[in-house]
């Protein structure tokens, strides 16, 4: 579609979100009357910057339907993410949404180049996490065969590649790599695979990643970007040119702002990532901060599709960590650690890749008292770090290590917070 039009059909299509957010959203309602606009303010894609920001902090707040615009009859799909602090983030979804989501999944596996004669395997999680089932239905939609393989049994995955003649593969990038090394491991190669196409996002990587991938996969390895607020994988994707990812600006209008004064950068300049939902009918969101930190492209593609692109994320305005493709907070961490009585709040994290997998250690102190009681002995320190793993697992949705250490020997910072040590080097 030529821009002109576009920006004429994303001007139309953020009439018609903000009046529905205006109508069936209190939140949205009071913000704006707040800032003494209505929708009929919005007429054009310019006028965007007239309306307010959400936040992750707003849907936690709203948790866990408050940001709703349909009824809850209407809803046919609920996702969840990880909130910064206890609640998740929670995303309904409405039957046209679902449509939505696996259209612009078709448009962006079609432009790998994977057709209806494409058998093509799922190793994101299935379940809350967006990966498995965005993909999923795009897959399904396009009319290839999908095979829901999901994470983890490594070598069965293996074995179902060479068996099946699988030729396209969607999982976080470091799978990617976990998976060459197994099939070695196992004695095999990439000449005794079929595949041809890898769908890899979730978590940052790296020109050198892809590089590799490729070589030990023998497949050509593509870009998807997204977020479960905004919809899933598929918010972007890369087409066979691979100079940036093309956004579905006909459903997610972006821009791009600095983090700390909100103001909106022009093309070319690194800033952090906004989305707008112009189409989602179960959850829309108006210029949500993704945090990720990017920059937009304009100027026609060699692909020719018209659509603006955004650049590889280069980090985060905030701590998130993703592990194994999850979101982690250290704050997260801190509030489970906060419940067991045993602990004090003195802990670090580290994170490691070890044979392209990723590890979370959680050192925490245990408290002078607990200590003096005895705990210095082994076999309660060995359950008290168990019950502290479990806790863990239970609210991050990963294995975490846990070292129970003595009072006073995490090392004290002043200032910023060294917490975390993230040990991965993304060569
Ligand atoms: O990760 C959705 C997804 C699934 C995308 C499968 C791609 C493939 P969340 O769990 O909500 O959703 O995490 C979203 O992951 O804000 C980024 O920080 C990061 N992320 C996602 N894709 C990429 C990517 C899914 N291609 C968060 N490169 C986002 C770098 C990515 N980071």
């Amino acid at each position: 579609m030529p821009r002109e039009e576009l920006r004429m059909l994303q001007g139309k299509r953020l009439h018609k979100v903000v009046d529905y957010v205006y109508h069936n959203v209190p939140f949205y309602r009071e913000k704006m009357q707040a800032m003494d606009i209505t929708p009929d303010d919005i007429r054009s894609v310019d006028d965007i910057v007239k309306l307010p920001f959400t936040t992750k902090q707003d849907l936690r707040d709203n948790y866990p339907f408050g940001l709703l615009a349909a009824p809850q009859s209407e809803i046919v799909r609920v996702h969840a993410s990880t909130g910064t602090t206890g609640n998740p983030t929670i995303v309904g979804y409405t039957r046209k949404d679902i449509e939505i989501w696996s259209e612009c999944m078709t448009r962006c596996l079609s432009s790998y180049g994977i057709s209806r004669d494409d058998l093509f395997s799922v190793a994101y999680g299935y379940g809350l996490f967006t990966g498995g089932l965005g993909v999923h239905y795009g897959v399904e939609n396009l009319g290839a065969a999908v095979v829901p393989a999901s994470t983890g049994n490594t070598e069965k995955h293996v074995r179902l590649l060479r068996d099946l003649g699988i030729t396209g593969i969607a999982c976080t990038p470091s799978y990617a790599l976990h998976l060459a090394e197994t099939m070695e491991k196992m004695g095999l190669s990439k000449d005794d695979i079929k595949l041809r196409v890898g769908a890899f996002g979730a978590e940052p990587w790296t020109e050198n990643m892809r590089r590799e991938i490729e070589n030990r996969l023998g497949l050509k390895a593509y870009n998807i970007y997204g977020l479960s607020e905004i919809m899933g994988p598929c918010v972007s994707y890369e087409c066979e040119c691979q100079n940036g990812s093309h956004i579905n600006e006909d459903h997610f209008l972006p821009e791009i702002i600095d983090p700390v004064t909100c103001e909106p950068l022009g093309y070319g300049q690194q800033g952090e990532l906004v989305f707008t939902t112009l189409t989602k009918e179960g959850m829309p969101l108006l210029r949500y901060r993704t945090k990720d930190l990017s920059c937009l492209m304009d100027g026609e593609c060699g692909c020719g599709r018209t659509s603006v692109r955004m650049g590889k994320i280069t980090g985060r305005s905030d701590d998130m960590l993703i592990i194994r493709g999850i979101n982690v907070f250290p704050s997260q961490v801190e509030s489970v650690l906060l419940t067991i009585p045993e602990c004090a709040p003195h802990y670090k994290l580290i994170v490691e890749r070890h044979d392209n997998l990723d590890t979370l250690t959680v050192l925490v102190e245990i408290r002078q008292e607990y200590f003096d009681q005895g705990f210095d002995t082994l076999s309660p320190i060995t359950d008290l770090e168990k019950k502290v793993a479990a806790k863990l697992k239970s609210v991050l949705s990963i294995a975490a290590k846990v070292q129970i250490k003595s009072p006073n020997t995490i090392e004290r910072s002043e200032g910023k917070s060294r917490l975390v040590e993230d040990r991965r080097v993304l060569k």
